[in-house]
């Protein structure tokens, strides 16, 4: 059985290690534009096996939250260019996280002022963030509009694009599609967001369409085998819900195995929470087999919750890696630490979204070791 330490190959990206930086919102990106401390923030992570981004927005009205950046304007790709170059100097792997919200949004945040996109006009009852002079405020998200078929393509398109200039421009390794928490490939999924009676709802089959375009359009473009998919099958992140998740899941990567992907990433049980819902009971490992059985060969990245134990037993029950978010935000040299079982920093909260270094690049590293004569 590997260990988290052994090296691993997902496709066309070759990991050090299977210890991944999960992509984490922290709203420090003014403008949409990579802030002034991403480049120290992802560089001292960059011992992870694998560092995803932050969930960066496919197109401007992709956006949800203040201040997160975008793959759309040349300022954005030139500021990730000079952090992909520093994570590989300092050698890192990196894929950025493709990112719509959909229904999550503001008005404020949209083109125009206009409302949010969504499969149908049912607003979220959720929350997201604005910054006021500095200060992170959660405000309730807009009413969306449904989306048009004659708009889909477009959308689909966006992910194309961005995934494109990802690679060509912003020098990353690949690119992680958000299929996950109540965003807007999720909101197309379940049928607690999705009401339409077209080729994108109702059935599963039409249910999963938008997450199988979008798959297919961006490994065209860049690669299966630097491509990668976040699903998160039973979170209730976001106000989504479906009372089938099982076949719905199972359907989906049955569609995805033929794409080569290099890795699909699951979020088991609620996003940042209980990694089991009685509610919405869901067996990730027949919706492994059932992806493996389909010929999916990508690497199984799962997150939620890890420690070092768990992770551990995850990777012997079959798993290919794992992905940590909060520990990682207080613990630059996570790798190493875990391999040390050194004393782990503690997340502060009030630092997670929006601000400066503070509470983003500021955790301590443990000292260098001193070298014995
Ligand atoms: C926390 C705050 C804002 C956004 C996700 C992109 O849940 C997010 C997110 C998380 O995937």
């Amino acid at each position: 059985m590997p260990s988290l330490f052994d090296p691993l190959v997902a496709g066309r990206l070759r990991l050090a290690n299977r210890i991944v930086l999960a992509p984490l919102t922290r709203n420090r990106s003014p403008g949409a534009i990579p802030g002034p401390h991403g480049l120290a923030y992802y560089t001292q992570r960059a011992g992870a096996g694998l560092l995803i981004t932050e969930g960066t927005a496919v197109s401007h009205q992709g956006q949800g939250y203040a201040d997160v950046p975008g793959l759309y304007a040349p300022a954005q790709l030139q500021a990730w260019r000079r952090i992909t170059d520093a994570v590989h100097a300092a050698g890192g792997t990196i894929v950025v996280q493709l990112w719509h919200v959909g229904r999550v949004s503001h008005t404020s945040l949209q083109p125009g002022g206009a409302a949010p996109v969504a499969p149908s006009a049912v607003a979220a009852k959720s929350k997201t963030v604005l910054i006021d002079h500095g200060t992170a405020n959660f405000v309730e998200t807009s009413a969306p509009r449904a989306l048009g078929p004659d708009e889909l393509p477009g959308i689909v398109d966006d992910f194309r694009r961005a995934a494109l200039a990802a690679v060509q421009e912003g020098g990353f390794d690949g690119v992680e599609i958000h299929g996950a928490n109540g965003y807007l490939i999720d909101q197309f999924l379940k049928r607690g967001a999705n009401r339409r009676d077209d080729a994108y709802g109702g059935s599963i089959e039409h249910r999963t369409r938008l997450a199988f375009e979008v798959a297919e359009a961006v490994a065209g473009a860049i690669g299966g085998d630097r491509t990668g998919i976040r699903l998160s099958p039973v979170t209730p992140a976001n106000d989504i819900d479906d009372a089938e998740p099982q076949p719905l899941f199972e359907h989906l990567l049955r569609r995805l195995a033929p794409l080569g992907l290099a890795f699909v990433h699951v979020i088991e049980g609620a996003t940042g929470g209980a990694r089991e819902r009685s509610e919405r009971p869901f067996d990730y490992a027949a919706a492994r087999r059932v992806y493996r059985a389909a010929g999916g060969s990508g690497a199984w990245l799962v997150n939620n919750g890890y420690d070092k134990a768990l992770a551990q037993q995850a990777l012997d029950q079959g798993a290919d890696a794992v992905a940590f978010g909060r520990l990682f935000i207080a613990n630059p040299d996570l790798v190493r630490r875990l391999r040390e079982d050194a004393p782990l920093n503690a997340p502060d909260r009030s630092t997670f979204y929006g601000g400066g270094a503070e509470g983003y690049t500021d955790y301590p590293a443990l000292p260098e070791a001193v070298a014995t004569a």
